[in-house]
């Protein structure tokens, strides 16, 4: 019945991943206080290389891009040293892993560099504080300046360079759920009046500058993008935002990246301005390789892409219970459930 879970899957970029089951990005906050990899997260990354590809834990690529605590960095020779472990022991074992890159943008807090701006398209804070550090409460960001704007790019493509340099397959560009790329795809984070506003091409601006710096950098064949379309997190809604993604789409699409990826925590959710599911919208306005993710089981994940919903399925929460989630499926094994107490080691 899951047969074609265990199909190989070629990217667009030509890479041949062995199975169709992806491990998806989750971020453990285990990195230690120079935010380098230790080797018990190399073990934890060797245990899943039985996934057809691996996606890292969401990476920062520079001090201002940090809102949660000991969450890793691709910025320094020691952080490249640590993800060098990370990787070849993937890679001993069989596996291949992309590094996702990230900023939070305004999710950020100086808490965590040493005080400074916290960066965003426009400064519309959001309400609340950092999880698991709820004295932190977020700040109003400082609206982004040209001068700020190209020194991200920049740093965006050189994180990608070191995550080559790192041994990484590749990079997946963090551009979902409610973060910096993010923020300046949604009309609720964007109120800028320059060429990074108001209009679906204005506002795509930015996150196609980076998309393409890390082209540049190391090749389309090694750049994927996770999106997330419909807002649920750190996020207001807005109908418009439909007509950015739209443009948005149709401009990755001929950039011929290694994958699409779709950031959402249920694709059983529905978003009226996108009429329905994320993985429908994205399959119907992408036509490269997609990933879906969101709540699917074995069996849901291989009735989707059995009926062509998308190419590969990212699998979160099941793959933090279950480090052989992979063997165990084709084994028709029973899965451990999830549950949140999990994240405070990791196995
Ligand atoms: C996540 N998710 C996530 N997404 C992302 O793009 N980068 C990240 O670093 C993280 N970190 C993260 C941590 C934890 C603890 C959870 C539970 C989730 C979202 C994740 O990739 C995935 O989209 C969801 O977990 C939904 O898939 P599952 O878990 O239903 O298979
Ligand atoms: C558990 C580690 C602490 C910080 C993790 C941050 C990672 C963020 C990943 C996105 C989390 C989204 C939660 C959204 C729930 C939406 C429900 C509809």
């Amino acid at each position: 019945m899951q047969d074609i879970l265990f199909t190989p899957f070629t990217l667009s970029s030509g890479l041949t991943l062995k199975n169709r089951i992806l491990m998806a990005p989750l971020t453990r906050c285990m990195a230690d206080d120079n935010l380098v990899p230790t080797q018990a997260m190399a073990d934890y990354y060797q245990k899943r290389a039985g996934t057809g590809l691996i996606i890292s834990e969401a990476i920062i690529i520079r001090p201002d891009g940090q809102g949660y605590p000991n969450t890793p960095g691709l910025f320094t020779s020691q952080q490249i040293q640590g993800w060098r472990k990370v990787t070849e022991a993937v890679h001993n074992n069989g596996g291949k892993i992309f590094a996702q890159l990230w900023h939070v943008g305004r999710v950020a807090h100086p808490h965590f560099f040493g005080g400074g701006d916290v960066l965003a398209p426009s400064a519309i804070g959001i309400e609340g504080s950092v999880p698991r550090m709820r004295e932190l409460t977020y700040q109003t960001p400082k609206a982004v300046t040209q001068s700020d704007i190209d020194s991200l790019i920049y740093d965006y493509a050189k994180a990608a360079e070191n995550a080559i340099e790192a041994g990484f397959d590749g990079v997946e560009l963090h551009g979902a759920n409610g973060y910096l790329i993010d923020q300046f795809l949604h009309y609720s984070s964007n109120h800028r009046t320059d060429e990074y506003g108001q209009t679906p091409s204005n506002m795509s601006r930015f996150p196609l500058a980076v998309v393409d710096a890390v082209i540049t950098a190391i090749g389309a064949e090694r750049t994927a993008i996770r999106v997330s379309p419909g807002a649920y997190f750190n996020m207001e809604a807005d109908a418009r935002d439909r007509n950015v993604f739209d443009y948005l789409l149709a401009q990755l699409s001929i950039r011929n990246l290694a994958y699409l990826h779709g950031g959402i925590f249920d694709d059983a959710m529905e978003f009226d301005y996108l009429d329905g599911r994320i993985s429908r919208y994205l399959r119907d306005n992408y036509t490269g390789a997609l990933v879906g993710v969101g709540g699917f089981t074995p069996q849901s994940a291989a009735a989707a892409i059995g009926n062509n919903d998308f190419d590969l399925v990212a699998i979160g929460r099941p793959l933090i219970a279950n480090p052989d989630y992979v063997e165990r499926v084709k084994q028709q094994q029973e899965l451990t459930p999830y549950s949140e107490e999990m994240l405070a080691a990791l196995i």
